[in-house]
């Protein structure tokens, strides 16, 4: 994924022609679209072929089975036109190593989940968060996922593991964009404030200006 603005879309829509179109329409001010179940279970997986025909697909699959089964998926997400899939790490180093040596195979990229967003999250996941980075560490991913409504976590994160790091949590979770960039977020993952506003195209370049201009101010 080439960084020009720094916005992945979260494309938790159900209906493929809005999908295509709206992800067409603000394709100048994002860098990728992420593709979740939501998506792919009412559409069908080809929608990753359709969108990676206009900009970057991460295959949002929040991998976690054992090793074989998580490369399977990584395989047929790839195949299908995935630029990166999305793994947890909490299932440990060979199931994350599977998906990062299938992803070698297609050139592609792996993104570990080793924190969430949401209220709750931290009742498991915060006390194995230097576990969880250590573990994606030694598997080698390209990325990790880290909350972007909660900005010293990021901050941590980025002490603990040098990589890019992707930040869901922006906007209808409460989280600021400059701010998780300023953390030290690489991306923002936006998906409610861009498709349920009342003006997507809009809101997209709106979030992509504002974390741009953070850039140009750095
Ligand atoms: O709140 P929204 O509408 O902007 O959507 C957020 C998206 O980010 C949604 O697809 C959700 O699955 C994802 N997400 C979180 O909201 N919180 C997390 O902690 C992790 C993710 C996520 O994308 O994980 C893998 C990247």
């Amino acid at each position: 994924m080439q960084k020009q603005n720094g916005l992945i879309f979260a494309a938790d829509l159900k209906e493929r022609r809005k999908t295509l179109n709206l992800t067409r329409k603000i394709s100048d001010y994002i860098d990728a679209v992420k593709v979740n179940y939501p998506l792919v279970l009412s559409t069908g997986a080809e929608i990753i072929s359709d969108l990676s025909d206009i900009t970057d697909v991460i295959a949002d699959f929040k991998l976690a089975d054992v090793p074989h089964i998580n490369s399977r998926i990584s395989k047929i997400a790839f195949n299908k036109g995935a630029s990166a899939v999305i793994c947890h790490a909490f299932t440990g180093e060979e199931s994350l190593k599977s998906c990062t040596k299938t992803a070698s195979e297609f050139d592609g990229e792996v993104y570990s989940v080793v924190n969430m967003s949401h209220p709750g999250s931290e009742d498991v996941m915060d006390s194995s968060l230097p576990k969880l980075c250590e573990i994606s560490k030694k598997a080698d991913i390209d990325g990790v996922i880290a909350p972007g409504n909660q900005p010293d976590k990021i901050e941590m994160i980025k002490n603990k593991i040098d990589t890019k790091i992707l930040s869901p949590g922006i906007g209808a979770q409460g989280g600021k964009g400059k701010k998780a960039i300023s953390a030290g977020a690489d991306y923002i993952i936006v998906g409610r404030s861009i498709y349920d506003s009342t003006d997507p195209v809009k809101s997209a370049k709106k979030i992509r200006d504002n974390i741009k201009m953070y850039y140009s101010n750095e």
